[in-house]
């Protein structure tokens, strides 16, 4: 069974963070395990607390995943600090050297959340830079994108540039995802890899419940290139999985609940 590793943050809720990016791993037939880098205290309605732990814990928590249960993709989520980001770029520099491991890295460069306190503080945002350095694919939402790329994103026009630029910061592949883009009825995201545009598009749902959107796409991604799937198709069938995902929301909560991680969309499997 394929192993992927999640470094990420918690949600009590399971909507999001590593609850959403266990629960999708399942999902694809991956065997998943987790490192948590901060804990927030949040449900549908609110997030009122975030607490990062400590950079040498995260650090830890690798090696330990590394040591026994060596994984064939790994992803990263809400990661809270500069110090956490240093030590994950260090192990995996460990782990290549030391273990000879080697794996696809999707970077979620989370670092907002739609409402409550951020989830990666000011100095984050530059070592950012570091880990997308070594990245696989990088999948910045509008928001995440127009930071890294340091412009304005407000077009499909923008996120291709935009996805230009973060692919210069050393990143394999980009996924832009335009799903709060306010032009158009679909959800368009736009990938860049191997040195061509892929779009994908879908109609937009309208519904509240998208909490842990950003994180089961990524999730799902990940899970397939830990299946040996390639970049561009596991794009294609993430998508739809997240679209049938949004679509069966279970309406749990009384704010922006979750999605149903247990979609059954036999193409995207
Ligand atoms: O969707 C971004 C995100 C990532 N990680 C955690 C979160 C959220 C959004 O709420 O809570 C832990």
């Amino acid at each position: 069974m394929p192993v992927a590793l999640t470094i990420a943050g918690s949600d009590p809720g399971g909507g999001a963070g590593i609850q959403a990016d266990l629960k999708t791993f399942h999902r694809f037939g991956v065997y998943g395990t987790a490192v948590v880098t901060l804990i927030t205290v949040q449900n549908t309605v609110r997030m009122s607390r975030v607490e990062t732990l400590d950079a040498a814990l995260v650090a830890e928590q690798i090696d330990a995943v590394f040591e026994d249960l060596p994984p064939q993709a790994v992803k990263t989520g809400a990661l809270g600090t500069a110090a956490i980001i240093d030590a994950i770029v260090d192990s995996f520099a460990d782990a290549s050297a030391t273990r000879r491991l080697a794996f696809p890295l999707v970077v979620d460069p989370v670092m907002l959340s739609s409402h409550g306190p951020a989830l990666a503080d000011a100095s984050a945002a530059a070592a950012l830079q570091r880990l997308i350095g070594q990245a696989a694919l990088v999948t910045p939402n509008l928001a995440e994108a127009a930071r890294l790329a340091g412009i304005e994103v407000a077009t499909t026009q923008d996120m291709r540039e935009a996805a230009r630029r973060i692919a210069a910061l050393g990143a394999r592949a980009v996924l832009v995802k335009g799903g709060h883009l306010s032009q158009g009825q679909d959800a368009i995201d736009i990938l860049w890899c191997g040195g061509r545009f892929t779009e994908y598009a879908s109609p937009r749902i309208l519904t509240r419940h998208t909490h842990g959107t950003g994180c089961t796409y990524s999730a799902a991604i990940t899970a397939l290139l830990a299946r040996g799937v390639a970049i561009e198709e596991a794009v294609r069938r993430a998508k739809r999985f997240i679209d049938a995902a949004i679509a069966t929301s279970p309406g749990l909560g009384r704010g922006a609940g979750p999605l149903n991680h247990w979609a059954d969309d036999a193409g995207s499997l």
